[in-house]
């Protein structure tokens, strides 16, 4: 249920800015070598691959009032915030291959500003270990990539807040997060303070993630846009070792491909994160791999047995 017309961009995002590892920076790369762009091909999509967008190098230092390298995380959203919005304004589905999370700050800043000015509902799935809700005040390390959720609420800097035009970029009732199992002690806090809706590992295990997958997907209609926002922590650490902050109790592949399968049945999803990927970890880039098969589903592929 993805017309075959569907143009799709690929904008590669080279960066670890907000990580606390160096390497994401060459995720781009790694999905690219996995065959990215002919897998997706392959499947009657219209894909272009923009190539790599550029920003400043990482200087490495420790926090600054509670944030590591904040203008360079700045100048970088800004940079992924336009050529999202571009793509998204040119009616493509753009893929922004990450890169660290922190850069879906101006990912989905940019997906919100597209839904305000075409009149759809947003709903952004969330899948990761982390729930991404940290502050400077809650930060346990002062990595942008445990923020970017709160960010978009509304939480953060003005120079990251601001960057789509309205603050707060997303209302957290727009937002769903899934695979959640690792979470800082004040960052729980804050996540329950916002009503969020988390299904985290152990409603999975008790729900099964079909159930999962219905009741964060519903309330969705024609008019609804959808953004996966997927960081490849979301799988569990013994298929995706190819992460900074791999964690264990994570989604099977089984249980993954189910929850792209039917992220793909909703017919919805308009644009894609694929972030945190990180091939100075990965073995023989597996990782890259796994999270393009992952992807191959999201636009399909593995319903093939249902028609
Ligand atoms: N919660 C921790 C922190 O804020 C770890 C965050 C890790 N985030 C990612 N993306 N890898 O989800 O530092
Ligand atoms: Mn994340
Ligand atoms: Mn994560
Ligand atoms: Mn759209």
């Amino acid at each position: 249920n993805i017309p075959l017309e569907l143009a799709i961009d690929l904008i590669g995002a080279p960066t670890d800015i907000g990580a606390g590892s160096r390497g994401a920076s060459m995720g781009p790369e790694a999905l690219r070598v996995a065959g990215i762009q002919a897998a997706l091909q392959g499947r009657g999509l219209n894909v272009s691959d923009l190539g790599n967008l550029a920003g400043p190098a990482n200087p490495w230092l420790p926090p600054v009032n509670g944030y590591r390298h904040l203008s360079e995380v700045t100048a970088w959203n800004r940079t992924v915030h336009e050529a999202m919005f571009q793509s998204l304004s040119s009616g493509h589905l753009p893929i922004l291959l990450g890169g660290d999370h922190c850069l879906g700050i101006g990912s989905i800043s940019a997906v919100a500003r597209h839904c305000r000015q075409s009149g759809k509902k947003l709903r952004v799935l969330w899948l990761d270990a982390h729930a991404d809700f940290n502050t400077n005040a809650l930060t346990p390390t002062g990595n942008v990539h445990g923020m970017p959720v709160a960010v978009l609420c509304g939480h953060g800097p003005a120079e990251l807040t601001g960057i789509g035009g309205v603050v707060p970029a997303m209302a957290p009732s727009a937002i769903r997060q899934i695979g959640i199992r690792s979470v800082d002690e004040g960052e729980k806090r804050f996540v329950r303070q916002a009503g969020l809706e988390v299904f985290d590992m152990r409603y999975i295990d008790e729900m099964g993630m079909r159930h999962t997958m219905q009741t964060a997907l519903a309330g969705m209609d024609d008019n609804t846009h959808l953004h996966v926002s997927f960081d490849v922590d979301f799988l569990d650490a013994s298929i995706a070792p190819g992460v900074a902050t791999a964690i264990k109790g994570g989604p099977t592949y089984r249980e993954a491909q189910l929850c792209m399968e039917m992220i793909a049945d909703t017919g919805r999803m308009g644009s894609l994160d694929v972030m945190e990927l990180n091939p100075a970890l990965d073995v023989r880039n597996g990782t890259a791999e796994l999270a393009l098969d992952l992807i191959e589903s999201l636009f399909g592929k593995s319903t093939l047995m249902r028609q």
